[in-house]
């Protein structure tokens, strides 16, 4: 099922033997309110959604504690998403984001290895240039800000030198 606009669910029947499978998209934003039962939403199995709008989605569970999403699909930047709640959902796939993990300095493009391509991509980054960075990794110096001290401290690394990535 496609939904174009809004996904509102406002409802008193309990529908946890319902979302069990299927996928919804929808494009707009999604709210769920109590109106007799906190189970309007509780999704399980093999139940998706994805949100695909083009523009902010905002996500609203009243009933934070019993409606939930199942498997969970983003196609937007993370930053394009607000919830009411975080996390509302059982297991994230596919999205268009790197994961938040421990941080790996030194790895600015987030493809698990450190190499010149990080060092072409930060100096991309602070000249301006439409790039996605992982922040925190390219902070090699830990001093909480990303500039051209970490771009010098990563070719020295890359050259050899005696430096740690921190
Ligand atoms: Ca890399
Ligand atoms: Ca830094």
């Amino acid at each position: 099922m496609s939904v174009g606009g809004n996904f509102i669910t406002m409802t008193d029947q309990n529908h946890s033997d319902h979302l069990t499978a299927g996928t919804l998209e929808i494009k707009g934003d999604f709210y769920q309110y109590d109106d007799g039962t906190a189970y309007a939403f509780p999704a399980s199995g093999t139940h998706k959604v994805i949100l695909s709008g083009t523009d902010k989605q905002m996500v609203t569970f009243e009933s934070y504690d019993s409606s939930h999403f199942n498997l969970l699909s983003m196609t937007q930047d993370a930053s394009q998403y607000v919830f009411s709640d975080d996390p509302c959902w059982t297991e994230l796939t596919d999205i268009d984001q790197p994961p938040v993990g421990d941080k790996v300095s030194g790895d600015v493009n987030g493809d698990e290895s450190i190499d010149l391509k990080d060092v072409i991509i930060l100096r991309r980054y602070l000249a301006g240039w439409e790039v996605t960075i992982n922040d925190t990794n390219a902070d090699v110096n830990g001093d909480s800000s990303v500039d051209l001290k970490d771009v010098t401290i990563l070719r020295r690394y890359l050259a050899g030198w005696e430096v740690t990535l921190v």
